[in-house]
């Protein structure tokens, strides 16, 4: 048995107006919970220290560049890597980074139990759009504030186990979780901030936006044999709805843990790696089935070319 014990640190709502260091004390508080509760890694949401500010048009670039962080950690941050490195416990949050060279990526991190950085991951898929659309409810400005990503998903070992990471958006994208698959994961960490409701169509709300976020995380956990570990930022944040769900995912596709509020919220299960070992060993032995002659649309076509 090669066991984790995971804390999913959902999030309830960060107001504009608050500090990186309220925000902070919130994930510490989180952290303590996962201690006791015996975890060694704890994952927090996409954009855990600040709003989620792409919904707010902005023209400033000096503006836009205060959600982001020149460096990780920095002050704000560091009470919680010096927490994790004391309790010996894993971490990895979301945040907007601005690099020493200008670029701008929504980006995600993960340490070892000794508070080092071990992995970053960058957002690939970006969705909204970058200009201020007067069609939608309220705006999703992701492709004006951040680049897409330049890291790929690579995977990384740590704690005996083939970790990898994605980001929001990504979870509903098959070849995001195929990619890491492809290099043995075991077990997908990721972070979101979902609207409750679509900006584009008032008749989609919770109910079926919660559905996609699980439909994915569940076939994409199957279809990989790896735990998922999908975690929230919800409830109302500057007069928005985020949705929760934040869920725990085992290589079978069944939902183990699930959130029940849309606060600050400990999911905790004990994720046993080993259980990914008989889907990768039998009907998604890749090395088998897979027929990549026929897969070559997938790495060279974005759009739909219809041709009959
Ligand atoms: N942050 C983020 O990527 N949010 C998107 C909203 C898209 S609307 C379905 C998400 O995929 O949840």
């Amino acid at each position: 048995m090669r066991e984790i014990v995971i804390g999913a640190a959902q999030m309830g709502p960060n107001q504009k107006a608050d500090s990186r260091e309220a925000i902070v004390a919130r994930m510490l508080a989180l952290l303590e919970e996962a201690a006791r509760a015996g975890c060694t890694l704890v994952v927090y949401p996409e954009l855990a220290l600040t709003t989620f500010f792409p919904r707010w048009y902005m023209e400033d670039q000096a503006e836009v560049d205060g959600w982001f962080e020149t460096e990780m950690p920095n002050a704000a941050t560091r009470p919680l890597f010096d927490r994790a490195r004391d309790l010996g416990i894993a971490i990895s949050f979301g945040y907007a980074e601005l690099t020493p060279d200008g670029h701008h990526f929504n980006t995600q991190i993960l340490t070892d139990r000794q508070a080092n950085i071990i992995a970053k991951y960058r957002k690939t898929h970006l969705p909204g759009h970058s200009e201020y659309d007067t069609e939608r409810a309220f705006q999703h400005l992701e492709k004006r504030y951040f680049e897409p990503g330049d890291t790929g998903f690579p995977v990384w070992r740590t704690q005996d186990a083939v970790v990898g990471m994605m980001i929001c958006n990504d979870r509903r994208w098959p070849e995001s979780y195929r990619v890491m698959g492809l290099q043995g994961v075991e077990l997908v960490i990721l972070g979101y901030n979902t609207p409750s409701v679509n900006s584009q169509d008032s008749r989609e709300g919770e109910d079926k936006r919660l559905y996609h976020s699980e439909l994915s995380m569940t076939a994409g956990a199957y279809q990989n044999a790896t735990w998922v570990v999908g975690v929230a930022k919800a409830g109302d944040e500057d007069g928005h709805p985020l949705m929760g769900g934040s869920i725990i995912v085992d290589p079978n596709g069944y939902v183990v843990e699930r959130a029940k509020t849309t606060g600050d919220e400990l999911l905790v299960h004990a994720c046993d790696m080993d259980l990914s070992v008989f889907g990768k060993e039998t009907i998604f032995d890749f090395k088998r089935h897979r027929r990549i002659e026929h897969y070559g649309l997938i790495a060279s076509q974005t759009g739909v070319v219809v041709k009959v």
